[in-house]
């Protein structure tokens, strides 16, 4: 039934988790029409029985008290289970799985700026494996936007100086409506492109097309030595600066006497406003900004290697 009801009213079905917002959706539509009708019933009922000049007893009720606990027990109920409902939606939406794949996506007015593991890149568009899960990291270089795919039933605000991610499961072949969803300017309306989705050969076909020059870690690890990172955090340097290696995702000290999860923000963070944080046991005025020296989708690519970076202990090699 809600298959068919999707048919008429809402785009196609295009992810897994589109049928559980799509469910949640007709639960509320439901609810709201029975409620919707129940209040128009009573509305006519008693239009009808207390107009002028009928007999009906117009005393007042006594013992309303059972009543009232009824009319605010069930609806709490209701409420609580719909809560439970859709908070379990959305905790499925913002949990990526680990086996996703992330890809790298840079809004600015008015494109989207994207980017595979491969270090493929593509401006508003975005090539996707049947069946794999995604997990979009995203960032703005100017302004709010919103990566909305209706098909995917995903739409999360992209914004300056901060990570948001999606993500999703492709379930259906096809060429799909990206667009931003969040009025940014002049060219709003213009700022869109499509997501393809492709099966397994189509894709192995698209991926061995050769424009690719290096992979998001391999170009991390140029700009690593390039931007004199390696100079303080590499294994020779004679600077007094923090090991990167396996930080990533681990809890770290900070000056302050707090403990921080080295997490994506944390490391964006760490390259464009050092003094923000400040590693405990370290020179706070030692680490350069790099604010207005490196884009966001280097920083990103950084954020790779630092990512791929073993477990050794010990400087990055
Ligand atoms: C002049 C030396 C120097 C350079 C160059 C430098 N850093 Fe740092 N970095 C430090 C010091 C010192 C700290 C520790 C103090 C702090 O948190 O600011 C640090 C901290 C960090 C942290 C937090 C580490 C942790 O353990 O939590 C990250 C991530 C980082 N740097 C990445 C980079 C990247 C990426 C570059 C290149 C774009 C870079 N650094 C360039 C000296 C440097
Ligand atoms: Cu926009």
């Amino acid at each position: 039934m809600t298959a068919l009801l999707a048919v008429w009213f809402l785009p196609e079905r295009a992810s897994d988790i589109a049928r559980e917002v799509d469910a949640l959706f007709y639960g509320l539509l439901v609810l709201c029409g029975i409620i919707a009708i129940g209040v128009c019933a009573a509305v006519i009922v008693f239009c009808l029985r207390y107009r002028q000049g009928s007999n009906a007893t117009r005393q007042a009720e006594q013992k309303t008290i059972p009543l009232e606990i009824t009319w605010s027990a069930i609806p709490l109920v209701i409420f609580i289970a719909l809560f439970i409902w859709a908070g379990a939606v959305y905790f499925h939406m913002s949990k990526p799985p680990d086996n996703a794949t992330e890809i790298h996506v840079v809004g600015k007015q008015w494109m989207w700026k994207i980017q595979h593991p491969t270090g493929r890149r593509e401006i508003n568009e975005i090539h996707l494996l049947i069946n794999q899960p995604v997990k979009l990291l995203m960032t703005s270089q100017d302004v709010i936007h919103d990566v909305f795919v209706p098909a995917f039933r995903t739409k999360q605000d992209v914004l300056p100086g901060r990570y948001t991610i999606e993500w999703f499961t492709p379930i259906k072949t096809g060429d799909y409506h990206l667009f931003c969803a969040e009025y940014c300017g002049d060219g709003h309306s213009r700022m869109g492109g499509w997501v393809h989705v492709m099966a397994p050969d189509a894709y192995a076909k698209w991926l061995a097309d050769t424009s690719t020059t290096e992979s998001v870690v391999a170009a991390g690890a140029r700009l690593f030595q390039a931007r004199g990172c390696a100079g303080c955090h590499g294994p020779n340097a004679t600077v007094h600066a923090p090991p990167l290696n396996g930080i990533f995702g681990h809890p770290v000290a900070l000056s302050t006497g707090k403990t921080v999860i080295a997490d994506e923000q944390y490391i964006h963070d760490s390259i464009l406003q050092p003094k923000k944080d400040i590693v405990a046991g370290y020179p706070d005025n030692l680490m350069p900004t790099y604010q207005g020296q490196l884009g966001e989708e280097e920083v990103m690519e950084l954020i790779g290697y630092i990512k791929a970076l073993g477990s050794t202990s010990g400087g990055v090699p």
